[in-house]
């Protein structure tokens, strides 16, 4: 069923390593063409171009950006309890994480009377993004908005697409989550064209002001990752997240029914979705593709499903070893990686390379997808080879807050005057050298 790499003999070393690992190419630059010109026209048109665009993408046509306040108080009251109450305990698990994740302000006393201090300031203005496209992802509401308000953002506005079949406003659940964490501020707007709309902000329809935000976090397709990359610079962005991945390092003492099943919920999410196996059991491979043998077929959404595994983005990789697992999921960088192995905790501990990473029989990535406390906003792409996911510390700054008594500065400043020289910039030591007289024979009078 999974397209097999066998590198039990011979395995790719160094970037070649990296080069033939099952992946889709993504090809940015045509998305970066395609949204620029779209981009420009929202920063120069404001709303009523973020509103053709969304007639053109989404089929529908919104009447104002902005989702009324009793838009989001009825999506709640309507919520279904079960829903709730999973929602509930979806944010009281984030919350309990990302609360964990706070900073405090350190300073460092470098010298008598000369400090440092690390003070941790949150962004005043961020615009979190949750897709729509097939599914609904309030989820994802919770995984943006949680580690925003932790961090102590004072001023949060969603965006997420219209549907046409919600009468031009977003999913009903979507607005309930909303509702639900005290996020009024909701925008009926999706892709490039919303990151747009909150880069340079513009005047709704009925006159109401949409300011821009500070920052653009969340996940989306190609296109919206495309205008966040573009925007860089005007606003802060976390992280790509991307078409979403999952790469499963097992042994034969895997079950392969929850590794199948796992793989399978992933690809699940797109067509583009990315499922590897990294195993040296052939054993397990053989057992895992008779799974999905007989488990796609009767999935919901067996189509998606099948295109994804069938993609040249998923698939088996054999490898001589554990250790040589270790080093192709590393190569990898998955969004999500699972660990079935005998002693998996062990195995995890080595993994350099990975956005989660879930570790045993128990952890399924579906339950960080919802309810382990993880977020599940995460790089992919194999940019967790450099990023993080979504956490309190993405909506954080922190500023050095310099303050040094004149003795201090006294004890310091020849230092700071020969360095200034060997750079050829005096101006620079000429400003100490006015506080503090004369050093090296130099004073600061002019
Ligand atoms: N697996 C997705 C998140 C998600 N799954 C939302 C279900 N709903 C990317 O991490
Ligand atoms: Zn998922």
């Amino acid at each position: 069923m999974l397209e097999r790499t066998d590198w039990r003999a011979d395995i790719p070393s160094g970037a070649a390593l990296r080069a033939c690992l099952p992946r889709a190419e993504v090809n940015v630059d045509d998305a970066l063409r395609a949204v620029r010109p779209l981009v420009d026209d929202v920063a120069e048109r404001g709303v009523p171009a973020a509103l053709d665009y969304t007639a053109r993408f989404d089929a529908v046509r919104p009447g104002a950006v902005r989702v009324p306040r009793s838009e989001l108080d009825r999506a709640l009251t309507e919520l279904a309890p079960a829903v709730r109450a999973a929602l509930e305990e979806s944010v009281t698990r984030a919350r309990a994480v990302h609360a964990d994740q706070r900073r405090t302000d350190v300073t460092t006393r470098v010298a008598e009377g000369g400090t440092v201090t690390e003070r941790w300031v949150p962004v005043a203005r961020v615009g979190l993004y949750a897709p729509g496209g097939l599914a609904a992802y309030p989820s994802s509401v919770v995984m943006n908005v949680v580690p925003a308000q932790e961090a102590g953002v004072g001023s949060v506005v969603l965006c997420t697409p219209p549907q046409a079949e919600f009468g031009g406003l977003p999913h009903p659940t979507t607005l309930a989550a909303a509702a639900l964490l005290g996020v009024d501020e909701v925008w009926a707007v999706g892709g490039a064209q919303a990151v747009a709309l909150l880069a340079y902000g513009g005047t709704d329809t009925d006159g109401t002001e949409l300011d821009p935000v500070d920052m653009v976090t969340g996940p989306g397709n190609v296109y919206l990752t495309a205008a966040k990359r573009m925007l860089r610079g005007v606003i802060g962005i976390d992280s790509e997240a991307g078409t979403t991945e999952i790469a499963i390092l097992a042994d034969d003492t895997a079950d392969p029914g929850y590794v199948a099943s796992d793989l399978i919920s992933q690809a699940e999410h797109d067509p583009a979705a990315a499922s590897v196996l990294v195993t040296p059991s052939v054993q397990l491979a053989d057992a895992v593709d008779a799974e999905l043998a007989r488990r796609v077929p009767v999935t919901k959404h067996h189509e998606r499903v099948a295109e994804a595994l069938r993609g040249r983005q998923s698939g088996t990789v054999l490898v001589s070893g554990l250790d040589d697992g270790v080093r192709v999921v590393d190569a990898y960088a998955a969004e999500h990686l699972e660990i079935h192995t005998a002693d998996a905790r062990e195995v995890a501990a080595r993994v350099r390379n990975a956005g989660a990473i879930f570790v045993g029989p128990y952890a399924p990535v579906s339950l960080g997808d919802y309810c382990a406390g993880s977020n599940h906003v995460l790089p992919t792409g194999g940019s967790a080879r450099h990023s993080a996911g979504l956490s309190v510390q993405t909506f954080l700054r922190g500023i050095h807050v310099v303050d040094y008594s004149a003795d201090a500065l006294r004890e310091v400043a020849g230092h700071v005057v020969t360095l200034a020289d060997v750079e050829d910039l005096p101006a620079h030591g000429e400003a100490v050298l006015a506080r503090v007289g004369s050093v090296h024979g130099r004073s600061g009078e002019i």
